[in-house]
């Protein structure tokens, strides 16, 4: 295996993406790759020192001609002087806009051969492939790029439909390191958040609007009437108070409570007998991953790429987005059935391992590397 020298770009503070990002990083480092990041900040998950990792700051500077600090041209140019400074091989940078738009002006400030792998998330394409006004700008940042990944078929679908795209784009799931993420043993925490006889069930995410909170509500209140359970809210966001609110108007302050953010995930989501994910729009849903090698079936929405990810009646549930009433159908059923639980947990974890494991897709990756490179 030829070692290579890898900059990578994410938004180091932001969910899935990041989460991403930094993982995949760390894995090349482990196996042999010279991985620098280059971001505002340090990404959240990069932990302690690592052998092969490095970091580099982006900073702005606030001139008071700018009306608004450049961060796009700060990120440009420190792309291009760790690349000369580094050596580096290529880039991979984490959403079209700006990420790959910045590594194409790095590359030109270059003036080289260097790479450029661009990974897709979603809201580079559901949200801002919308907006007329970046369509061009979008378009460009894929379409300079060596190589294109998404991480499902529907944003490969979505990608395509939405920009008028052509060229080829490779599939990457995002994937789970089974080090981490397996059913932990919570059996003292458990008895802290529901009594012995309630089920436990369970909503992570950013609270942004696309993630239907508020369905996930609906739903535990439904399933609340049938089966003694606790709903558990992990992690913050715009619709939180909203959120609060309607707790409060349905009288279920007593069954719920809010775990604001947490960076013990697998921990967390070992309490939960299930999850809920009933977004409008999801390209793959990275949180049902991590529940699913922690052996928890999620009932999901059949937005974007969640039908890829969860099995329906195998891992979990899907039904339409907004279908609160199937969801909630669905969640009873599995929480009254030791049985049906207990095979879903096993598919839950050996599809996890199966199917997304950190191995088969950091391999992917290096291909992609190796293929734009030449070098394979
Ligand atoms: O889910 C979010 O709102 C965060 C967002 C992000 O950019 O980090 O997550 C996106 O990327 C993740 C990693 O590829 C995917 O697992 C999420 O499904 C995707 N979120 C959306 O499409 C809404």
């Amino acid at each position: 295996m030829e070692r290579l020298k890898i900059g990578i770009t994410c938004y180091p503070s932001l969910g899935g993406s990041g989460v991403v990002a930094t993982e995949l990083g760390k894995l090349l480092a482990e196996k042999g790759h010279e991985v620098h990041f280059i971001t505002h900040s340090i990404p959240f998950r990069l932990g302690t020192f690592q052998k092969n990792i490095f970091y580099h700051e982006v900073e702005v500077n606030d001139y008071y001609v700018f009306r608004y600090p450049p961060y796009d041209l700060a990120l440009a140019t420190k792309m291009a002087q760790v690349a000369k400074m580094q050596n580096l091989d290529l880039f991979h940078v984490h959403y079209a806009v700006p990420h790959a738009v910045c590594a194409y002006l790095a590359k030109q400030i270059l003036g080289n051969d260097i790479k450029v792998v661009t990974t897709l998330h979603g809201t580079d394409i559901t949200v801002l492939g919308q907006d007329e006004s970046l369509k061009d700008l979008i378009r460009l940042g894929i379409n300079e790029s060596d190589a294109v990944t998404a991480v499902s078929r529907d944003l490969i679908k979505e990608t395509r439909k939405a920009l008028d795209i052509t060229r080829e784009i490779d599939l990457t799931y995002n994937f789970v390191d089974k080090r981490v993420y397996y059913p932990r043993d919570v059996t003292d925490l458990r008895g802290d958040f529901a009594a012995p006889d309630e089920k436990i069930l369970m909503h992570i995410s950013n609270f942004r609007p696309v993630k239907r909170v508020s369905d996930v509500v609906d739903v535990f209140a439904k399933v609340n009437r049938q089966v003694p359970s606790k709903l558990l809210l992990v992690g913050e966001g715009p619709d939180l108070p909203k959120i609060q609110a309607k707790i409060s108007e349905m009288g279920l302050d007593d069954h719920v409570r809010f775990l604001g953010k947490q960076d013990e995930i697998a921990q967390v989501i070992s309490l939960a007998d299930l999850l809920l994910l009933p977004s409008e729009k999801e390209s793959f849903g990275l949180v049902a991953l991590e529940a699913m090698a922690c052996g928890v079936p999620t009932i999901g929405s059949q937005a974007g790429g969640i039908p890829e990810l969860i099995q329906h009646g195998k891992t979990g549930f899907l039904a339409p987005v907004g279908d609160t009433e199937s969801m909630a159908k669905y969640a009873v059923r599995l929480l009254s059935d030791e049985a049906m639980a207990e095979s879903f947990r096993h598919a839950c974890l050996e599809r996890s391992c199966n199917d997304f494991s950190r191995d088969m897709i950091t391999n992917q990756y290096e291909d992609i590397y190796y293929r734009v490179l030449g070098r394979k």
